[in-house]
């Protein structure tokens, strides 16, 4: 029996250092707009979804640092976006700078959904990058110094008639994010990310960029039998480039939708969450085919090192 779960992923092309956040929610709004006019419920945003990828900037300022941060969630600059998604009732993941009122700042992500309501919220646990400024490098990747690493974990929560969980950008390419929430019993997983197209640390051919992309987004949704929608904020940002690929991914591992710009562009797919069961049934029972006690008896006899380190 079908179980849909109508799905959108709304891409933001480039937010420049001058864009404000109000232009920016007016983009947002727009495709909120066309995703309802195509039946979505649920519609995934990028990370840091306001503003432009400030990690780019070497900054000391801890005042100009701030300014890409918000002290609220939602607040006057968003709430226009939170209303008109109540008004259309659909749900919603945001990415944004968080500062909270104690003063930690985190990357973060909210689950809203179709009264408006906040009903979880990630903190990005795999921050990339460096916190040391690197002078000779085009650009910086700083989210290191400017954020904390996530104190929540990876949650899953019962929303939107199913049990969705959340994670950001450099997350996607780690499988402890995935199987974590799977293991508690996730059938969707959405994310926003912003990456870079040039790679800082060698001369990284272009293309494996798009194809680790979408290796780990393929890769990690079928190994935990789960629907993964990913929005991209990509093209050149005050000239420095990030790669598109918005897509959302379908528990056999295969590509359902794809963008193919790099600007705002929203892709959608009726997604058959029964699709799920079958593979959690049949291939990736955890109970039946994941045993705890079978690594442990590897460690026992052979020594081995332990399969899930750490
Ligand atoms: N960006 C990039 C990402 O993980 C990166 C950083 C790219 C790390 C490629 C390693 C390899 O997609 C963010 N914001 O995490």
């Amino acid at each position: 029996m079908k179980r849909p779960f109508p799905l959108a992923v709304a891409q933001l092309g480039p937010i420049h250092l001058a864009d404000t956040r109000e232009a920016v929610v007016r983009r947002l709004l727009e495709m909120l707009r066309e995703a309802a006019s195509r039946g979505a419920e649920f519609v995934v945003f990028p990370e840091l979804a306001l503003t432009t990828f400030f990690p780019r900037w070497w900054m000391t300022s801890q005042d100009e640092i701030d300014r890409f941060f918000e002290r609220s969630m939602p607040n006057a600059a968003t709430q226009p976006l939170f209303d008109e998604a109540r008004r259309l009732r659909i749900g919603f993941y945001l990415g944004y700078a968080e500062l909270t009122p104690e003063g930690e700042r985190f990357n973060t992500a909210v689950m809203v959904d179709r009264e408006g309501a906040i009903v979880g919220r990630y903190r990005k646990v795999h921050l990339p990058g460096h916190s040391e400024h690197k002078p000779a490098a085009p650009f910086q990747h700083l989210e290191k110094r400017y954020f904390q690493v996530g104190d929540e974990g990876f949650k899953v929560w019962d929303t939107m008639g199913t049990r969705m969980g959340m994670c950001i950008c450099n997350d996607r390419r780690w499988p402890e994010t995935f199987r974590v929430m799977s293991l508690q019993s996730a059938e969707v997983v959405v994310l926003g990310y912003n990456t870079p197209s040039v790679n800082i640390h060698w001369p990284e051919p272009p293309h494996l960029r798009m194809f680790h992309h979408l290796l780990l987004l393929q890769a990690h949704a079928h190994e935990n039998a789960l629907w993964v929608g990913a929005a991209a904020k990509c093209g050149a940002e005050d000239g420095f480039h990030m790669i598109a690929g918005s897509a959302i991914v379908s528990p056999t591992g295969e590509i359902a939708a794809q963008s193919s710009t790099e600007e705002d562009e929203v892709i959608f797919v009726n997604c058959d969450l029964a699709l799920g069961d079958t593979f959690r049934k049949f291939v990736f029972n955890f109970a039946q085919h994941r045993r705890p006690e079978h690594y442990r008896l590897i460690v026992e006899r052979t020594g081995a090192g332990d399969p899930l380190p750490g």
